[in-house]
């Protein structure tokens, strides 16, 4: 596998690992792939595009930062990454993000046709390995373990009927779709992060979605959840800043806080900073004590009213680890065998008809031309 290397000017090919440089010393032309080069783009911009990891918004401006993100950006130039997408959430952010839209035949088509335009500009981007998970169905195996958890009822039916002409139209495009029945698309991405991180030719596996059941899939900084609205990686490191446990605990702290979106209520009392220390110090729900005299004392100490809070954990046990389980995902090992069936080779025979359908010939003109781009490159 070919590296980048990032070459200061005048010193031909040397890798930088710190310090200050001036992005207008960089000679950056060196070591940028065609596809990067054929967009015009500017350093950040092209940063953006190759996921360098710590490209964020937040890190903007630091000092040393530029000089971080290059020599980071040059390790991941020609790496693997292998891209993951939610989408269910996908479609769901493009019917609430755009205008209505009717198809050739009249029926809405404005979601899809933005999934579809995201997606292209994703490969567009240089992703390489792409699979899409979509909630075929809302219901899963969950709705039979909790009478409350989210089903479809109450989804518009504008957007709800969109979701079989998703698949098609992904399908189409040439990516990989797994259209989720018994699992939800949660389950699917899971699925394929593990499959996909055990491939040593992979360097970087990207969860794109910013639901925090994925952050329980997070590890190290080689699978990782990318917020592509943001442009916010989210790594271990994050996910530990930001729920106060690490991946393994995540469900167990989903199990006490609650998920009002996936229709669980948690434990009364319990919230995201009694869930972050107590778990913190526990990991999991089965090492916590009943009996509050039991608790570590530093974390009896930074609990506001943490007897109240180990009475009620002691007598809700049994709907804790069922609020677990459902907020634990569930591995096919068969979803996924080899990345390599992830590999984009262009749009099938069936693209072009389904941008008419969408009325979207710039659409379709873009992904054959990207398709095509590949193509040459490669050969
Ligand atoms: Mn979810």
């Amino acid at each position: 596998m070919q590296r980048g290397v990032v070459a200061p000017d005048g010193v031909g090919g040397e890798q930088i690992t710190g310090g200050e440089l001036p992005v207008d010393q960089v000679d950056v032309r060196l070591s940028l792939p065609d596809r990067i080069i054929e967009q015009d783009l500017t350093l950040p911009q092209m940063l953006l595009r190759l996921g360098a990891p710590t490209w964020q918004r937040r890190r903007r401006g630091q000092p040393g930062s530029t000089a971080l993100r290059l020599a980071v950006w040059s390790a991941t130039l020609g790496a693997m990454e292998v891209h993951l997408v939610d989408g269910t959430y996908e479609l769901f952010r493009q019917f609430f993000g755009q205008p209505p839209r009717p198809g050739a035949d009249g029926a809405e088509v404005g979601a899809v046709r933005g999934v579809l335009r995201s997606l292209v500009g994703l490969l567009a981007g240089g992703a390489t390995h792409v699979g899409v998970a979509t909630d075929h169905v809302i219901e899963s195996f969950r709705n039979d373990l909790w009478a409350g958890y989210k089903t479809g009822v109450g989804i518009d039916p504008r957007l709800a009927a969109q979701f079989p002409l998703l698949e098609e139209a992904l399908t189409a495009l040439g990516l990989v779709v797994w259209p989720m029945v018994e699992l939800e698309a949660d389950d699917a991405l899971a699925s394929a992060a593990e499959a996909a991180a055990r491939d040593p030719a992979v360097d970087r596996v990207l969860l794109c979605t910013p639901d925090k059941d994925l952050a329980q899939c997070v590890v190290g900084t080689r699978v990782v959840q990318l917020d592509r609205r943001r442009d916010v990686v989210v790594d271990e490191d994050a996910v530990r800043s930001r729920f106060g446990v690490g991946p393994a605990s995540i469900p167990d702290w989903l199990a006490l806080v609650g998920d009002s979106a996936d229709g669980f209520p948690g434990l009364p009392g319990w919230g995201r900073r009694s869930a972050a220390v107590v778990l913190g110090h526990y990991r999991h729900l089965e090492a916590v004590p009943d009996a509050v005299g039991e608790w570590d004392l530093a974390v009896r100490r930074s609990v506001r009213q943490a007897a109240t809070l180990a009475a009620t954990l002691a007598e809700a046990r049994p709907a804790a680890l069922l609020f677990r389980r459902l907020a634990t995902l569930r591995v096919d090992p068969h979803l996924l065998g080899s990345v390599t069936e992830l590999t984009w080779r262009g749009p099938t025979g069936a693209w072009e008809a389904l941008c008419r359908r969408l009325r979207d010939p710039v659409l379709a003109e873009r992904a054959l031309a990207l398709a095509e781009r590949r193509q040459t490159a490669g050969a």
